[in-house]
């Protein structure tokens, strides 16, 4: 399927404390991301990079917290831009780090309640990104965007999240670095979690099957958001917050392979990759190379079997 692809440059530098993630979307666009996926036949537009909404400095009783009124402000512009790219085609947003997912899925979610179809979330990721304001100990709000997503209260300072999405139309994959009130939150909760010790036990194929079955059975909208850290900092050093143990190479492209022979996903996150910790372009050009896998290229066209 030919795809109608709107690039839209977030670059957010506000949700964690190492400078660098702001550069993002350039280095997306140099190392060959719209090329790339026009090259697979779809059509391109790149928006350009969105503004944040300015605000006053908002306190918060949480002291850790730092940078709420910025991260508000992107999330509304981010949001803004979300909802009317997805009613027109497939948004990626380049991030940025991940505090842009606050925005950007607020942005779909309100898309797809206007269609009335519900929307699942894939979250490939190290982190959980399962915090409360309060709960926050870094105060890096790169840490929060999933709790605001599924409905967590103490996201008072930002609008409303249109519709949560719901616990059972979540999935994580990747996961290795939970702290503990993420953990005491996601016990109870039915989201999905293939951390590593079910993909090293399983493979990475057998869950993510599993979650695609699930939006197909309720004619989904699916939103993947990729963090850079769910790679092996091996392959994908220009990250913050790296935690070894990720996931190899074939893995992260058997993940974009399938996900594109399910013909179910609608918009994507790139998000952390921090060009100043880069080495001569190569964690760009993986996450370019994905992207690619996800659109369509294929190591061999073999007939589709999956299902
Ligand atoms: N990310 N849980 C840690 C924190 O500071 O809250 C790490 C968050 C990482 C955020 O993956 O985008
Ligand atoms: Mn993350
Ligand atoms: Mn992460
Ligand atoms: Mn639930």
């Amino acid at each position: 399927m030919t795809q109608k692809v709107i690039l839209i440059g977030a670059p957010v530098d506000t949700g964690q404390k190492r400078a660098g993630c702001l550069m993002g979307p350039a280095a997306y666009r140099v190392a060959g991301l719209a090329e790339a996926i026009s090259g697979l036949g779809h059509q391109v537009i790149d928006r350009g990079d969105v503004a944040p909404v300015a605000h006053e400095p908002m306190p918060h009783p949480n002291p850790a917290v730092h940078h709420l009124a910025e991260t508000v402000g992107w999330t509304e512009a981010l949001s803004q831009a979300g909802q009317a790219a997805a009613a027109e085609g497939f948004p990626i947003f380049l991030g940025g780090d991940h505090s842009l997912s606050l925005g950007s899925v607020a942005g779909v979610a309100a898309h797809a309640e206007s269609v009335g179809r519900p929307l699942f979330l894939l979250w490939l990721d190290a982190h959980t990104d399962f915090h409360t304001l309060q709960s926050t100990q870094s105060g890096n709000l790169h840490g929060t965007p999933v709790a605001y997503i599924a409905g967590r209260p103490g996201f008072d300072a930002f609008p409303p999240f249109p519709a949560p999405v719901a616990h059972h139309r979540i999935c994580m994959l990747g996961i290795r670095s939970v702290d503990d009130a993420e953990e005491a939150a996601l016990i109870p909760a039915e989201i999905e979690i293939a951390d590593m010790r079910v993909l090293d036990e399983r493979g990475i194929g057998a869950p993510l099957r599993e979650f695609l079955a699930k939006v197909r059975a309720e004619n989904g909208l699916l939103h993947v958001s990729l963090d850079v850290d769910f790679l092996d900092p091996s392959i994908a050093p220009a990250v913050g917050t790296t935690v070894p143990g990720g996931t190899t190479f074939r893995e992260a492209h058997l993940v974009m392979e399938l996900l594109h022979e399910s013909g179910l996903v609608s918009s994507l996150d790139l998000v952390e990759l921090n060009p100043f910790l880069d080495e001569r372009g190569r964690t760009a050009e993986l996450m370019v190379d994905l992207v690619a896998s996800l659109m369509g290229r294929k190591v061999f066209d073999r007939p589709t079997r999956m299902h």
